[in-house]
């Protein structure tokens, strides 16, 4: 793998985390409402439509475990406990300047962690259905689509018109293709980056807020890419192992997985998670009424929360193929028990489709680091 040094786009995007903590006090200080999110169920137009900012709220470190286990059980998922951690403990910026948190009935600790956060935080909980395609758990979700367009008018003190929300599905389809469009630059072989820094890009364009600024960024990192490519420059080794990452949120995991996987001679291509292609896989209808559009775009989402998750299979099969995957890496968090449990229809899958699989199991400590990148290496190794 090159030792280059990230272009300045990427580093833009590694930033704007940090960045985003300030920025998010200065558009409170202009006036701005904060919505904080929790999941990719949360369908961000509605928050855009009202003139407001959405932000995604900080659950992937270690640092606020401790807190939350004061009242959390400890054979919990570590996102959820980290959540809550630092919720209790303020050290989330983007937390403390949310004027409203929107939260979904995902999974059982989820949505019982909302019951203790909702005594402490102004939130609102929306049912998500637990299946995809039968028409009452449809036509529960558009109904939750519109009781969440209520409360952000309330507690926003905004009407959201017929042509705002169109605009912010306009913004964030727009935002959805570019994203893709960078996410499929790795479909080449070798890929013209490395996962690491593709991931800088998909995660950090969430704490960029000016839908303006982020398209342009995400534009212009797309077109040095392909500058670079055009120039002949190969970032990643050809003999590097293509590795698709699907399972948990991998936020809080990103150095014990993506950097063993690649410090082992393997390269990310492709993420089928929560950072990766979920936020931006299927666009909004712009042809139909607009809140059925939001409700039917967001209900596709292939988490393991859904019974049965077709869509997941569906989506990890055509990915594995497009990105002419090597191998494929699951990462699951301790004690996410819908995930645990659907490791085995994904490895039966992969049996299937003939590519090696391997599952992990970790949390937010580092103390199985070292045990994680031997199996992770041992794995690529075994591809070649
Ligand atoms: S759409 S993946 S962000 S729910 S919290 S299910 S890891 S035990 S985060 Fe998620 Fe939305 Fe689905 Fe994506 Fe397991 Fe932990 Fe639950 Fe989790």
């Amino acid at each position: 793998m090159s030792e280059n040094q990230l272009p300045s786009q990427f580093e833009s995007f590694g930033e704007a985390r940090q960045q985003g903590f300030l920025a998010v006090k200065n558009l409170k200080d202009q006036g701005k409402k904060v919505a904080g999110v929790f999941c990719t169920y949360a369908p961000l137009e509605l928050v855009l439509a009202a003139g407001a900012v959405p932000v995604g709220l900080c659950a992937f470190s270690d640092e606020t475990i401790p807190e939350a286990e004061k009242v959390l059980p400890r054979n919990l998922c570590p996102l959820i406990k980290s959540s809550y951690g630092f919720a209790i403990t303020d050290k989330c910026p983007y937390m403390y300047f949310s004027d409203l948190m929107i939260g979904e009935t995902t999974c059982d600790g989820k949505k019982k962690m909302y019951e203790l956060l909702g005594e402490i935080k102004n939130l609102h909980v929306m049912q998500l259905p637990q299946s995809q395609n039968d028409e009452a758990s449809k036509e529960l979700w558009y109904k939750e689509v519109l009781r969440l367009k209520e409360r952000i008018e309330q507690d926003f003190g905004v009407t959201i018109t017929d042509e705002n929300i169109k605009k912010a599905i306009k913004i964030k389809n727009e935002e959805r293709k570019l994203l893709k469009e960078f996410y499929e630059l790795s479909k080449a072989c070798p890929p013209p980056i490395t996962g690491a820094e593709q991931l800088k890009v998909l995660y950090g364009s969430q704490f960029k807020f000016d839908p303006g600024t982020k398209l342009r960024d995400i534009r212009e990192a797309i077109d040095k890419v392909k500058a670079d490519q055009a120039n002949g420059v190969e970032n990643v080794a050809k003999s590097a192992k293509r590795i698709l990452i699907t399972g948990c949120p991998l936020a809080g995991v990103t150095e014990k997985v993506v950097k063993a996987i690649e410090e082992s001679g393997g390269v990310v291509v492709a993420y089928e998670n929560c950072i990766g292609i979920k936020p931006i896989e299927n666009l909004v209808d712009e042809t139909i009424d607009p809140y059925q559009a939001i409700a039917d775009r967001y209900l596709k989402i292939g988490c393991s929360v859904m019974t049965p998750n077709t869509n997941r299979m569906e989506l990890l099969t055509r990915l594995v193929d497009e990105f002419k995957v090597d191998g494929v890496v699951e990462m699951t968090l301790q004690a996410c028990h819908t995930y645990n449990l659907e490791t085995a229809q994904i490895r039966n899958l992969m049996q299937k489709e003939e590519v090696p699989f391997i599952s992990v199991e970790t949390d937010y400590s580092t103390s199985d680091a070292a045990q994680l990148k031997t199996r992770l290496a041992a794995f690529i190794e075994m591809l070649s």
